[in-house]
């Protein structure tokens, strides 16, 4: 179970954040009211949520996930591959400190977006992307491996981030994009195939056994809630237009 979240504000200059998305620049006053329903979200789960300021220098700061993996026994800040992203590390590594003593680091010349980190009881999946690297990975299983935990990568083609296109709704459940669903890592789930129409709703998350997901996904919502979860649903269009999602978001801890 989660006790604790941290989120960002989004930050005025969140309009010109990294994309691929050719959905369109974001709408500043719908994104914050979003981001607030996403707050109120996840306090229903009966998560403390920490809300950091915005910050004009870094437009992506409001996905705050990239920016730590936290896990029972510790916590690591990463090296997040996009320049522009580096500086968002820093207020984090501040805030962690009040709920971990001892955090890790991963370095340069290796680079890590904790959205491609999912977590799976105490192993952890790795996706490589254009933003984390082989040598980030290895950094971080070694991390892994000092508190007992360990990592393995994954390759994927689509996607920014590894957790754009695959969520673990714990219970051996897994949520696909259908680009991830034959991967050899994956078989042994339960596997739940989002149709490629709706493939944005891979983007969802588990919390305290309840599932946040994105609204305008009717299919994808009603297979989340026929394996037994309740869903909440969420509109996340604004972050939507910059790559970005559910899982995003926060870090939960
Ligand atoms: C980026 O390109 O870094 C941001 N515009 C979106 C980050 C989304 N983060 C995530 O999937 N964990």
């Amino acid at each position: 179970m989660f006790t604790r979240a941290i989120v960002r504000t989004p930050c005025k200059n969140m309009i010109n954040g990294l994309t691929t998305a050719k959905l369109g620049k974001p709408d500043y006053e719908k994104a914050m009211a979003q981001h607030s329903q996403y707050i109120v979200a996840l306090q229903g789960c009966g998560l403390q949520v920490t809300v950091l300021p915005g910050d004009e220098k870094f437009p992506d700061s409001t996905f705050v996930e990239d920016t730590a993996i936290l896990t029972p026994r510790c916590a690591i800040v990463t090296n997040p591959g996009a320049p522009s992203r580096r500086g968002e590390t820093a207020q984090i590594a501040e805030i962690l400190r009040e709920f971990y003593s001892g955090i890790e680091n991963i370095s340069d010349p290796g680079t890590l977006d904790a959205g491609d980190v999912m977590m799976v009881g105490s192993h952890f999946y790795i996706g490589i992307s254009h933003r984390t690297t082989e040598q980030g990975a290895a950094q971080l299983i070694k991390i892994l491996n000092k508190f007992g935990l360990s990592g393995s990568t994954v390759h994927f083609g689509k996607g920014l981030h590894l957790k754009s296109g695959v969520a673990y709704l714990e219970n051996n459940n897994l949520v696909l994009d259908a680009d991830f669903v034959d991967l050899p890592e994956f078989r042994s789930f339960n596997r739940l195939q989002i149709d490629d129409d709706e493939s944005y709703a891979a983007n969802c998350i588990w919390v305290n056994g309840k599932v946040l997901v994105p609204k305008g996904f009717p299919k994808s919502q009603q297979m989340i809630e026929k394996a037994g979860y309740l869903t909440i649903e969420l509109d996340v269009s604004e972050f939507r237009k910059l790559d970005g999602g559910l899982s995003c978001l926060s870090l939960r801890f």
